[in-house]
């Protein structure tokens, strides 16, 4: 099972060629996403050869394989972790019963909801980030975009397998419906928030790895935990993906502070704008959009939906099968934020309704490290600064915060307070436009744009004069 069949027109290790009538509804939308591809994905460089991974088994020694692929031709497939015997359902009202191998008719709906959700972000990413390309930092950078946006479309392929696979009819209308709606398009937007937003500068792009990516694990991670197998199996896969664009947005920012550092010990001052990089004040304000764009992902404190889906045993908690508890939650309670006036306070609630606030609490500890690896960067320079995240209620559009204006530090402030002072927690117009200047193409082999350090090594063992984009 772990093997993957690339003799076949669409790779799998599904099974595909036994099921003529999947095999026949997915080799007609392939063309479709193929079409999406080229008018959608990245920008130029479409014929060009890039050095990228390939899946060719889901096992941890035969993972990934690297060659010189051109992006349309790459081998989107249909790839599931292998299958554990016995699977039961590990919480909420159907604990302990096998999981389930088909869709539970009364669960139907909802589980289409929450994976046609789920597709619809993987699409909007690659929409998002298209133009990128054109600006690139260096070859080695512009091919970790590349294999993030062909990972992306992947993560699609799998969300359409579901779909197609489980779903009929309305299946297939949703797996067409994922190819139409448009990131950031008026009349046809991406279902999330942050999927409509733009991605128009690589310290965005970074962010949006290093901070949205990881809600794609968290969530992804509560699927994994899912009664209906194949979803968890499809998730456990994409898991395994997810974690290289968690590096390139980590790594990426660490590269981006550590020559902000070395420009301002060299230059002796935190003016880095005028040695052509970026300032730590203005990192600051880009960490700052990005957490909290993304912390509204997770939805509300006090959701029946998060409840629901924990009952009906289709999304769990993050590492559910690790916690000692009932596994069910009807009696216990999770301590979440509360407003009272203009004071913020924390109040014992229902664990059931509060599930999303408890993935956005790990979520959150998780972004934390991150930071504070950036930070031994800046205190190695013996620089008295410190990055941080802000406080969870700031700049937030989805839940008890949205009706609030909260500044970094925790304070609920007036309109007007807020009004006078964002400009010094957000990215300004001026702050954008800087940024826009810096975005010049570097496409020599082994050079970096002046705002980044290079990486201390390259990928899969190649030095970093490599050519991993063939552009000639
Ligand atoms: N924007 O009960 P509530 C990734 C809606 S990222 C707009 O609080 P719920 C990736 C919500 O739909 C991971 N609308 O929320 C990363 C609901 O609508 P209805 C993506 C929002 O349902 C980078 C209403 O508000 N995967 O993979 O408990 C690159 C009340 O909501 C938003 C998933 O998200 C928003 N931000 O939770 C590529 C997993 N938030 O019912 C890929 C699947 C909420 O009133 N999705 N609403 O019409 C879910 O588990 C849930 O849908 C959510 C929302 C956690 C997103």
């Amino acid at each position: 099972m772990a093997g993957i069949d690339y003799g076949e027109r669409i790779p799998n290790n599904v099974g595909l060629s036994e099921n003529r009538r999947l095999q026949r509804a997915l080799e007609e939308w392939q063309p479709k996403f193929l079409d999406w591809w080229r008018g959608m994905g990245p920008t130029g460089f479409q014929e060009k050869d890039v050095y990228l991974r390939t899946a060719v088994s889901v096992d941890a020694q035969g993972w990934a394989q690297f060659d010189w692929v051109r992006m349309p031709e790459y081998r989107w497939g249909l790839f599931l972790a292998e299958a554990e015997p016995g699977r039961t359902i590990g919480f909420g009202d159907h604990l302990g019963a096998p999981a389930w191998q088909d869709v539970p008719g009364e669960y139907r709906g909802v589980l289409r909801r929450l994976i046609v959700t789920q597709g619809d972000t993987e699409p909007a990413s690659v929409e998002q980030q298209r133009h990128l390309g054109a600006t690139c930092p260096s070859l080695y950078d512009l091919r970790n975009l590349f294999q993030i946006n062909v990972e992306e479309g992947r993560h699609l392929w799998a969300m359409v397998y579901l779909l197609d696979a489980y779903f009929g009819r309305d299946g297939r209308e949703e797996s067409e419906a994922l190819l139409q709606r448009r990131s950031g398009d008026r009349d046809k937007p991406r279902i999330l928030g942050a999927f409509n937003e733009k991605t128009p500068d690589w310290l965005s792009y970074l962010m949006f790895t290093y901070f949205t990516d990881r809600d794609g694990k968290y969530q992804l991670a509560s699927l994994a935990e899912s009664g209906f197998d194949p979803l968890s199996r499809t998730c456990r896969f994409m898991l395994t993906e997810e974690a290289h664009h968690l590096f390139v947005g980590e790594t990426g920012i660490g590269r981006v502070v550590q020559r902000t550092c070395e420009l301002m010990r060299e230059g002796k001052t935190d003016d880095v704008r005028r040695l052509g990089a970026l300032d730590l004040a203005t990192l600051q304000k880009y960490i700052n959009f990005h957490y909290s764009v993304s912390l509204d992902l997770f939805g509300s404190e006090a959701s029946t939906n998060a409840a629901n889906f924990y009952t009906m045993g289709l999304k769990g908690r993050f590492e559910e099968a690790k916690k000692r508890d009932d596994h069910r939650l009807k009696d216990a309670t999770y301590a979440v934020s509360e407003l009272t006036g203009d004071r913020i306070t924390i109040r014992e609630m229902p664990a059931l309704p509060s599930l999303n606030e408890r993935l956005r609490d790990d979520y959150i500890t998780d972004c934390q490290r991150g930071v504070d690896r950036w930070n031994q960067i800046i205190k190695k320079h013996e620089i008295d600064l410190e990055l941080r995240l802000p406080h969870r209620g700031f700049r937030r559009a989805i839940g008890l915060f949205a009706e609030v204006k909260v500044a970094p530090d925790g304070r609920v402030l007036s309109e007007a307070e807020w009004d006078a002072r964002k400009h010094e927690w957000l990215p300004t117009e001026a702050d954008q436009a800087y940024l826009q200047s810096l975005m010049r193409p570097v496409t020599e082999r082994g050079r970096f744009a002046n705002w980044i350090a290079p990486p201390p090594r390259g990928v899969n063992g190649q030095p970093l004069d490599f050519a991993y984009v063939r552009l000639g």
